[in-house]
């Protein structure tokens, strides 16, 4: 049995019975588990097991202090990344410092960054671990192998009274990790909103799209979201003004933003791609862009209605939420925006927006296939460099 699947055995033979979750490529065994659950009672004197995907990790501290409230015995399951954004909503809500309303949580986390990590982007995060649980009061252990799950139970009856605990979970670098299986034609649903296009029909892989845009350009700058998609955009084509932003999920287009702003006038295109996992974390910077429409902003939506790079599992995306009437309903103008599920049309579209002024949002339905993709060589110090020096700036 998988560590995951014995942590989740430990956390049900304590009764905990409320989870909110945001994918890791490590932890997946212990998203489907809950989600086979999802709605079940696992004990006979227990409620039956809610479990809340999240699409923002923060949101999974205010949703659990909630449930706490409300009667639940809770825990969240998260890569450490995400526990960076969490800090404010630690402090506020679960922590014992004057002024927390000190309503326990229980982190069950998987801790990258470590001395074996192959992604330079996860160190930052990855070293500060241990110092963000410090901070905001919460009693931690490792577990590295089944070996550690005596501590586990240990942390657990510390959760029990009342303290705030976390486990920090190794990933298992061994073993590729599980994914979900990917299809090549993908058929999505759009809640309707103003922005044509609501039930679709795609055989576009994110790969392919972006295949599409790369061909074409020239002198534009590309801001490229963290995992897979920077790789595959690395992969087609490889170019010192790609910004490979291999960290900050969901604020590809945020840079992308403070990159336009800053050249507007310059006779300069910013493209961007953005997940729809990514948009659904920092949708609301999208009024910013809605507001100040830099024109020289083009922005790609990649929407495959899955976390993709860490292992295949649903995003709301794929359950109708609409990302351009989100777009839409922040101020993106309604004739700069595309939904996009075939080749020939973004190509055509593509063109267009490439010679006239935006801001543009292509909304691009792809598939959820997955092709494997090698790490990108270069440091993020040398990403950047070379971006730099490409556009001549003087940073
Ligand atoms: C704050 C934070 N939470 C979780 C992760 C782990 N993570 C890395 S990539 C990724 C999936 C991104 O999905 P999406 O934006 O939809 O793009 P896709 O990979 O599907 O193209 C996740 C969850 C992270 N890096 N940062």
């Amino acid at each position: 049995m998988g560590i995951y699947r014995e942590i989740f055995k430990l956390c049900n033979e304590h009764g905990i019975d409320f989870y909110s979750t945001l994918p890791c490529s490590h932890n997946i065994d212990f998203i489907q588990q809950l989600e086979d659950f999802d709605g079940n009672t696992i004990r006979e004197d227990s409620k039956s097991l809610i479990h809340i995907p999240l699409v923002r990790e923060e949101s999974g501290v205010s949703i659990n202090a909630g449930a706490t409230l409300g009667g639940r015995k809770t825990a969240m399951v998260i890569q450490n990344q995400g526990l960076g954004n969490m800090v404010t909503q630690m402090l506020s809500l679960n922590s014992k410092l004057e002024g927390s309303y000190n309503i326990p949580n229980l982190l069950i986390i998987s801790h990258r960054g470590r001395k074996e990590e192959k992604i330079e982007a996860q160190k930052p995060v990855g070293s500060k671990t241990e110092h963000i649980l410090e901070l905001c009061g919460f009693k931690y252990c490792y577990v590295n192998n089944k070996s550690d799950l005596e501590e586990f139970r240990t942390i657990l009856r510390s959760y029990e009274k009342g303290l705030n605990v976390a486990i920090l979970v190794k990933p298992n670098y061994e073993k590729a990790p599980k994914r979900i299986e990917n299809n090549d034609t993908s058929y999505r649903k759009l809640n309707k909103i103003n922005i044509s296009g609501d039930r679709l029909k795609t055989s576009m892989s994110r790969y392919e799209a972006i295949s599409i845009v790369m061909k074409k350009l020239t002198k534009e700058l590309v801001v490229a979201n963290l995992g897979h998609p920077s790789r595959e955009v690395y992969h087609l084509k490889d170019r010192e003004r790609n910004f490979y932003l291999t960290s900050c999920l969901g604020h590809s287009y945020t840079l992308a933003l403070g990159l336009a702003l800053a050249s507007e006038g310059m006779d300069q295109k910013i493209v961007c791609f953005e997940g729809d996992g990514g948009l659904l974390m920092n949708s609301g910077s999208l009024s910013i862009v809605g507001t100040k429409r830099p024109k020289n902003l083009i922005l790609f939506l990649l929407d495959n209605g899955v976390w993709g790079s860490t292992g295949n599992t649903k995003t709301y995306a794929s359950n109708g939420t609409n990302l351009s009437s989100v777009a839409h309903a922040h101020g993106f103008p309604k004739s700069k925006m595309m939904v996009i599920s075939e080749k020939k049309e973004l190509e055509r579209n593509l063109t267009y927006a490439l010679e006239n002024e935006g801001p543009f949002f292509f909304h691009l339905i792809v598939s959820d296939h997955y092709t494997k993709m090698p790490l990108i060589p270069y440091s993020v110090i040398d990403i950047k460099n070379r971006f730099i020096k490409s556009i001549g700036s003087n940073l």
